[in-house]
């Protein structure tokens, strides 16, 4: 992948917002005039860049979620356990340098510095649907790759079942990590089919840049058919193991969090039911969808499950 060396840093007050930008960029790129990605963008806020990456699979035409709405809500409870906390305290997460190791049952195992673990890979935009466990949902046009790439570069081997990722552990920096809410570090895990499976991306970026820290910087999981919360940001390994790996929500509170968490309407969580979720920017309550509208996609993959049992 391309991460353009050209480091954006000051914002302007009179600066266009990212999602009006975005929309302009794809207005051209529509029109056909072939301008890379990141050439029509002016200096913004932060620390991100522009992306190069082309349009992707399993489109969908719902409005997307505001820039805003996605950058400044969110969980990251390394950052902080408030909506507004991760934005506010994105600094506390230092992202360079950054590597990722690669390890468990396969035959090559790696420990990359971040540029060559992503260097192999062309990124796509793929605009998933999030349904957070808690019933809110939104609509974010992510840029990245299919985790699929990395995992068969790495050779699993026969008795690997499952993949493990684990967020950074760094509580001198990260506020929240001080804080015993959870289990430090943040851990999650898929059976290797969910995660070989093309639906199944490791996201560099959303809105055609790089990730906000808030969002999960520099590399994070989306999994779009299960609750957010097995959308792990910040990773910096990735396990193939044998047994089902320990995760950081059903290790905190196990008759609440499954492993598999997937999206299922017919299954409430304990304390409230899922048939509903309320879409972020949005005011009336929509109804949920089984695997979060991607049914058709990953149905197959539970045959002969029971998904009350295994929720
Ligand atoms: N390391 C880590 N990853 C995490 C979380 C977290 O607290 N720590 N929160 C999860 C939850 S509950 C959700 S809903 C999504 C939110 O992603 P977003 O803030 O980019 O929308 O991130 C998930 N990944
Ligand atoms: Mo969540």
């Amino acid at each position: 992948m391309l991460i353009r060396s050209r480091r954006v840093s000051e914002p302007k007050p009179s600066e266009i917002t990212p999602e009006a930008i975005y929309h302009r960029r794809r207005d051209f790129m529509r029109a056909g005039l072939g301008i890379g990605a990141g050439m029509l963008l002016p200096p913004m806020a932060g620390a991100r860049t522009a992306l190069d990456f082309s349009p992707g699979a399993f489109g969908t035409d719902e409005k997307h979620t505001p820039y805003e709405d996605v950058t400044t809500y969110n969980n990251f409870y390394e950052l902080g356990t408030g909506k507004a906390d991760p934005a506010r305290n994105a600094d506390q997460l230092r992202t360079e340098p950054w590597s990722v190791r690669v390890d468990g049952a396969c035959a090559r195992p790696g420990n990359y510095a971040l540029e060559d673990f992503l260097s192999p890979w062309a990124l796509e935009e793929r605009v998933y649907r999030l349904r957070c466990v808690e019933g809110w949902s939104m609509v974010i046009p992510w840029v990245g790759f299919e985790l699929n790439k990395v995992l068969s570069q790495a050779e699993p081997t026969g008795s690997a079942r499952y993949v493990a990722f684990e967020t950074i552990l760094d509580p001198d920096n990260l506020s929240g990590q001080r804080r015993p809410v959870l289990e430090w570090p943040y851990v999650e895990g898929l059976r290797l089919d969910e995660a070989m499976h093309p639906l199944t991306l490791l996201a560099v970026g959303l809105y055609g840049e790089t990730l906000p820290n808030q969002n999960g910087a520099p590399l994070r999981l989306v999994v779009p058919w299960k609750y957010g919360f097995k959308s792990i940001k910040s990773i910096v390994r990735i396990t193939f193991t044998e047994q089902e790996p320990p995760t950081a929500w059903n290790r905190a509170q196990p008759s609440e969090y499954g492993f598999y968490s997937n999206v299922n309407p017919d299954v409430a969580h304990p304390r409230w039911s899922q048939r509903t979720e309320r879409r972020i920017g949005e005011f009336r309550r929509r109804p949920t969808l089984m695997f979060n509208g991607y049914a058709d996609e990953v149905a197959q993959l539970y045959t002969g499950m029971d998904l009350k049992q295994h929720f």
